[in-house]
């Protein structure tokens, strides 16, 4: 159905000046989303849209003069809700609606054929980018096609449709930011009603992780910087005195600016949503280059760019993008590496026994299907150590030190879609035997790209073993905001000296690196010693 938009009454003003249009033939609206905002010579005014839908046409322009009744938009209507044929006037700006609690299910619409498909539990994440749209409106789909993919800080996931049809309308965009519940598409089913209705009320699969980044991207909780900077405090009062629409307002509130410092490029030198984000790049430019130290404590960087070299002029090149993952996850370590003053700490531990028990014990387990490697005894180890010096497990929160009182474990494991994570929760209430099963299985299923963003969450301290693969020390980043972390190396027989002669003993390297600012050189080796006498014996661990 298709349905035009018209000027409200807009308090008995004619011929009023159009100076913005905020949509475009094309767009997916909703409620409430500005379409134009008009200026009279007393105050300027939103005009928001009482239907959401495709826009058809836009019958308006900036410089128009247009009275009540004038014909705005024309759009093709979504779902069943008939809509009021005349638009309602803001004539201050709103705040955003706070989205309606919906099921993360597909809820039947007005025809019981055309259903509507919303964001499921993505793991408590809220305002999450919309980085990838794979449908438009008249796609045909099927059960589990990619509908939209998501990103947070921690992993990207794609949000599969729940239901087979042709898509009638697509509520969502690129940059978009949506939580649980919000509409993605409009489907008419090609099931049968009884299909549908069926499916209507089964929930839609969690979205799968596509990959998460490495070690130091996968935080336990936000880290204490926020991951743009600031664009500065907003003066209330310049704020409210610059020349600018109210959707230009609430722009700016949305994405923190303060008006008061925009300079406006628009008629009079009104303030234009161009300038908002000419304003907000030009602060995260300079925020960037004098990035604050995590913590707050004001550390400042002046950062040379980066050097630019014409590669091909000393031989033949390929030019090859990052892959996603790899920007999102370097963007993160790279933070960490510069704004964490790191001091990376090695040592050795003696295995020999804990070795001789683990195989013992990897024969008899065998039988029960599990399989007992190193790691288990790590995290049995660390979460001693964590008891013992409190200070590993905590973050800094500006100049403050949140200490948990969990024992949450993330270990990095390596799988063909990237770095992940995953986060052994209660580990100091758990057995070896329950270690090796969960570690085991959360590795699984991060290799079959499974794992969901709550199985990465919440991580006090986390373990990177490379001890499978090879190497004798690493120097691992620390993954924000913990404050420190384990690198494993794979263990070797070694000479050591005993007292009275060379024994051949298995040793253990450990690389632990830590935040400075919370953790002492001296702490540091306390703690890898400790780790080292654990793993050296490890009754110590029924202490
Ligand atoms: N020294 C010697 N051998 C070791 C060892 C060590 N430190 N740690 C593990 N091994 C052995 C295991 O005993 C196993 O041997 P068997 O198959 O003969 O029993 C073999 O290496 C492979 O172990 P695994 O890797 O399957 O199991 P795990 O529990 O040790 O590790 C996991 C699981 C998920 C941590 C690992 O598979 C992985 O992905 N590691 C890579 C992590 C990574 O890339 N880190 C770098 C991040 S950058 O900081």
């Amino acid at each position: 159905m298709t349905i035009e938009l018209k000027v409200p009454d807009i308090g008995g003003f004619s011929d009023v000046a159009v100076i913005e249009v905020a949509v475009k033939v094309g767009d997916t609206i909703n409620p409430d989303d500005t379409l134009i905002t008009l200026e009279t010579d007393k105050a300027t005014m939103d005009v928001p849209a009482t239907a959401g839908g495709v826009v058809k046409a836009v019958n308006v322009k900036v410089g128009d003069k247009i009275s009540e009744g004038s014909v705005i938009v024309v759009v093709e209507a979504a779902g069943q809700a008939a809509p009021s044929p005349v638009a309602a006037p803001a004539p201050a700006p709103a705040p955003a609606p706070a989205p309606a609690p919906a099921p993360s299910v597909a809820a039947p619409a007005a025809e019981s054929s055309v259903i509507e498909i919303r964001v499921p539990d993505i793991g408590g994440f809220n305002g999450v980018d919309v980085i990838d749209v794979a449908i438009k409106a008249g796609d045909t789909i099927k059960v589990d096609d990619t509908l939209i993919t998501l990103e947070t800080d921690k992993a990207t996931m794609d949000v599969p449709s729940t239901t087979a049809g042709t898509i009638k309308s697509v509520a969502v965009k690129v940059g978009d930011k949506v939580s649980q519940g919000d509409l993605v598409i409009t489907l008419a089913t090609t099931s049968s009603p009884a299909t549908t209705a069926t499916q209507a009320t089964t929930p839609a699969p969690a979205p799968q992780p596509v990959a998460a980044p490495s070690p130091a991207k996968a935080a336990a909780a936000p880290a204490p910087v926020a991951t743009a900077p600031s664009t500065g405090k907003v003066d209330e009062t310049g704020f409210k005195a610059a020349f600018a629409s109210p959707s230009v307002r609430k722009f700016a509130r949305e994405l923190g600016a303060d008006l008061g410092r925009v300079k406006g490029s628009g008629p009079k030198g009104r303030i234009l949503q161009e300038d908002v984000k000419t304003f907000v790049k030009g602060v995260l430019t300079s925020s960037a280059a004098h990035a604050p130290a995590a913590g707050g404590s004001g550390v400042g960087l002046d950062l040379l760019p980066w050097p630019k070299v014409d590669f091909a002029k000393f031989g033949p090149i390929e030019n090859k993008p990052l892959s996603r993952i790899k920007k999102l996850s370097g963007a993160n370590l790279a933070r960490n590496w510069v704004m964490i003053p790191h001091v990376t700490q090695f040592d050795e531990a003696d295995i020999t026994e804990m070795e001789a028990f683990r195989k013992q014990m990897g024969d008899e387990l065998k039988k029960q299907d599990v399989k007992l490697t190193p790691l288990a005894f790590l995290i049995k180890a660390v979460v001693a150590a964590l008891k013992k010096y409190p200070e590993f497990n905590a973050s800094l929160d500006g100049d403050n030190l949140v200490l948990k009182q969990y024992f949450h474990i993330g270990f990095a494991a390596d799988t063909p879609n990237g770095l992940v994570v995953p986060v052994i929760k209660d580990a100091d209430k758990k057995s070896l035997i329950q270690l090796a099963q969960e570690s085991s299985a959360l590795a699984a299923k991060a290799r079959d790209g499974k794992l969901l963003p709550t199985d990465m969450q919440g991580g006090c301290f986390s373990i990177s073993s490379l001890g499978g693969v090879g190497g004798t020390a690493f120097t691992p980043i620390v993954n924000a905001p913990e404050v420190a972390i384990l690198g494993v190396s794979k263990s070797a027989i070694k000479p050591v000296w005993n007292g009275s002669e060379f024994a051949p003993r298995l040793m253990l390297p450990l690389s632990l690196s830590y935040d400075h600012r919370v953790i002492d050189g001296a702490s540091a080796a306390r703690f890898t010693t400790y780790l080292g006498q654990v793993l050296g014996d490890i009754r110590r661990l029924m202490l």
